[in-house]
């Protein structure tokens, strides 16, 4: 497009869409500009995508998902769209500098961490791959919610990206469903007590190149009946509007647990809510073009990312026994071809169930048709029971699996443990259900545009060709040893580097020292991915480099970054704690110009995409067994940071291809774990075992860190030295000398540079186009409608 072209559309989008002089443009309207006529481009993509599916009659993909972590889209699409320069160079025609313009977008933070970032980055490729697919989720007015630190404690205020109007959606009113809770189930029907509009709003989602575009789905809550003119006339203006507050709380907020299961009534109507309204639309794009229910396996996938969406199941079966009449076992049949399932944590105290009279008193017509499908499932199985009902309780997770043609786990290892325990049962009477397909991320955002540097130098050195397959990094391999490129790579990592210290500069006033090893820890908090092991260590780097701040320490700045869930005690009290020690350490004249601790407020998708490319050390310090892949371990590793960490989901196979060399293993395995569990008094035995770990958590009991306050740790202390079920303690000692071997090889500038470089150069399997493959191929039977000459 001759540059020109792209600097009218923008101009013409700021006087027609925004009614606004270049003259008194402000940097949200020229961002606003910027997106519509990007928007234009990828409309005409979005609509050429859709007219070849309907024409080739396409099997489409649908992915329902509770969470979609987008971040921010415009350089996305700027960038697939290949614009990059003429925007770059219109922009500055109008005096703005792009990195201003597109970083005023706020992050659409519509989930809470891995799963809802995963299934963002398989929308991006699921275009870049050209496979027909809907994202399907629910348009929550409130992300998750904005952190600050007050007193080095977590505050929570909401979160308001839609405060703004966002350039990237369309409305469609025409799009709306009834949908209905409560009331009363008959043997074939449903009479509900209330009803709610689910209205769809459609986002384009362009991959790589804008050769296709799908859609991302979010559906919002309306009133059925949305304004009482007789309320109204007799003053009561408050209620004649309530019917529309309470249809419109349903899409209102992102639950912020991602650690416990909550059981909220709300929460299981908005899972109810978005799967309906999802399976209708669906049905409704089916029945549009084909007449035979019996095809709808052949043309439509659906995948539950986690058990959020398990609810489609029955409300596919309803649709088609209740409402089109076909036979309950034939539409069980149905349902089970089209639907699969994606388990995303082995943690006991996350796996969704529901009480049922909870259940029974929302869905009353869906439980009638769990028990059926259970029954039916145990008639055909009656050597093994195992229900999807018990205990009082509907279970999601064995529901979910009943339902499925397909369940994956989302590493080899946690796959496999998917099979020994929580699904042992279920995995011994379907043995073929259960399969892997490790996850990835899409090369484009975490390594293309957030590190533009690195980029530039690959592409220089063996073409572009990787960014639409990454595994093409491995071509880099043989120019690790030559040491002019070595430094090259390394260059790139000290520039991202000093733009990170000055943004966290000026937007935190601390000043880091590039030079030293960026040691860096971003993740939810949680008990299991121990950031409490992370501090523990920089207390005792900190002890004993002021035993001898003259000996020959390798500088570090370990930062931190992170939300907990507001209802999580323990969590808010390892942020705390970190930054209590951040501001007692960083005050240490002795050590000031070796070790600095930072904990970033409201981490976020964008901050992730400053952090990682500036990051020397990536930390996977989970608890063996119980991280069922990690994706932010991926986006390091791609970046160039080499990972401190334990064999647990994913990490196990980064190391297996970055090599264990380019790798500071350490800690004990998932059997280990479960073995060193079992014996007693294992946490006071390893305390007693070292005596670096024994000084630092006494630091912590006896107030080093909270002077005002000696005891306000002790919750902690009494953990880590008593049950300490994740087993910090026990993995100290080598997780000390795994991060001392670090500090060695940093010391070797040559030595660390090629480390990270082979890192670079050996993780393009960890692509999410290769995991999108591989479920098109192994779970969807879907298919690209790329044209292959193009
Ligand atoms: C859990 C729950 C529990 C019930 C209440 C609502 C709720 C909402 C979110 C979650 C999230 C737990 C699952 C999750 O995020 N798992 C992460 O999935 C990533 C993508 O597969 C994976 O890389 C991480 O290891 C895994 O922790």
């Amino acid at each position: 497009m001759p540059p020109k072209d792209f600097r009218d559309a923008i101009v013409t989008h700021l006087t027609y869409s925004l009614g606004k002089d270049p003259d008194h443009a402000t940097v949200f309207d020229w961002r606003m500009a910027l997106s519509f006529a990007v928007r234009d481009r990828i409309v005409d993509a979005w609509m050429a995508s859709t007219r070849r599916t309907y024409a080739k009659d396409a099997k489409r993909v649908y992915y329902l998902s509770m969470e979609f972590l987008i971040g921010r889209l415009l350089e996305d699409g700027v960038i697939n769209l290949g614009l990059e320069d003429e925007a770059r160079r219109a922009l500055e025609g109008f005096g703005l500098n792009f990195t201003d313009v597109v970083t005023d977008e706020p992050d659409a933070a519509l989930g809470n961490g891995g799963l809802g970032r995963l299934a963002a980055c398989f929308m991006e490729s699921l275009s870049s791959l050209g496979c027909p697919a809907f994202g399907y989720g629910i348009r929550y007015e409130h992300g998750l919610f904005r952190q600050s630190f007050e007193n080095g404690r977590q505050m929570e205020a909401p979160e308001t990206w839609l405060q703004q109007p966002h350039p990237w959606e369309f409305e469609r009113p025409e799009a709306r469903f009834l949908l209905g809770f409560g009331g009363t189930a008959t043997a074939t029907g449903w009479t509900p007590a209330e009803t709610v509009y689910a209205e769809a709003y459609d986002t384009p989602i362009v991959g790589w190149q804008g050769r296709w575009a799908n859609t991302l789905r979010l559906w919002s809550g309306r009133a059925v009946d949305p304004f009482n003119l007789e309320k109204f006339n007799a003053g009561e203006f408050t209620a004649a509007t309530e019917g529309e507050a309470l249809a419109r709380t349903i899409s209102r907020v992102l639950y912020p647990e991602d650690s416990t299961e909550i059981g909220k009534a709300l929460r299981i109507k908005q899972e109810y809510f978005f799967s309906a309204a999802s399976v209708h639309d669906i049905l409704r794009r089916f029945e549009a073009e084909h007449a035979d229910l019996g095809l709808l396996p052949s043309k439509v996938a659906i995948q539950l990312n986690d058990t959020h969406p398990a609810i489609a199941g029955p409300e596919l079966i309803r649709l088609l026994h209740d409402a089109r009449g076909m036979d309950f076992d034939e539409a069980v049949r149905i349902a089970q071809g089209c639907l699969n399932y994606t388990n995303h944590t082995l943690l006991p105290e996350a796996l969704e169930s529901w009480d049922e009279t909870l259940f029974g008193e929302l869905l009353p017509r869906h439980l009638q048709i769990i028990d059926r499908v259970d029954a039916a499932h145990a008639k055909a199985h009656p050597k093994r029971k195992v229900s999807a009902r018990g205990d009082g309780r509907v279970k999601m997770g064995e529901l979910s699996f009943i339902l499925a043609n397909r369940v994956n786990g989302v590493s080899a290892l946690h796959t496999g443990l998917m099979k020994t325990t929580v699904f042992k049962d279920l995995n011994s009477l379907h043995p073929e259900k259960i399969i892997n397909e490790t996850n990835g991320v899409t090369p484009r955002r975490w390594l293309h545009n957030c590190n533009p540097g690195l980029s530039a130098l690959i592409t220089d050195t063996i073409g572009d060709g990787w960014i639409g397959d990454l595994e093409q990094l491995e071509i880099l391999v043989p120019h690790v040893d030559d040491a002019g490129w070595l430094e090259r790579y390394a260059a790139v990592k000290t520039a991202n580097k000093a733009a990170l210290s000055d943004w966290v500069m000026d937007a935190h006033g601390l000043k880091l020292d590039p030079q030293a090893m960026f040691d860096v820890q971003i993740k939810r908090i949680h008990e299991y991915k121990r950031q409490h092991l992370n501090i523990l260590e920089t207390i005792a780097l900190w002890q004993e480099m002021k035993d001898t701040p003259n000996a020959d320490w390798t500088p570090r700045v370990k930062l931190f970054a992170g939300k907990a869930a507001p209802g999580y005690f323990f969590a808010k009290e390892i942020i705390h704690l970190i930054n209590d020690a951040a501001a007692v350490i960083n005050a240490d004249k002795t050590t000031n110009d070796k070790l600095k601790v930072a904990f970033l407020p409201n981490y976020n998708v964008s901050m992730a995409e400053r952090l990682i490319p500036a990051s020397d050390l990536s930390e996977q310090i989970s608890t063996a067994g119980k991280e069922a892949s990690g994706t932010g371990n991926m986006k390091f590793a791609l970046n160039g940071a080499p990972t401190v960490g334990t064999l647990d989901g994913a990490n196990v196979e980064i190391r297996e291809r970055v090599g264990a060399e380019n790798f500071f293993l350490f800690g004990m395995t998932a059997d280990e774990v479960e073995a060193r569990r079992a014996i007693k008094n294992h946490a006071a035995k390893a305390v007693a075992a070292d005596p670096r770990l024994k000084r630092a958590i006494d630091a912590v009991a006896k107030g080093v860190f909270s002077p005002g306050e000696k005891a306000r740790y002790k919750g902690i202390v009494d953990n880590l030295t008593g049950p300490d079920y994740f087993l910090v303690t026990s993995d100290f000692t080598d997780y000390w000398r795994a991060q001392r071997d670090a500090d060695a090889v940093f010391t070797d500038t040559a030595a660390w540079s090629k480390m990270a470089a082979m890192n670079t150069a050996l993780s393009g399997w960890f692509s999410s186009d290769r995991t999108i493959r591989g479920y098109m191929a192994d779970i969807w039977g879907a298919e690209s409608l790329l044209e292959k000459d193009a």
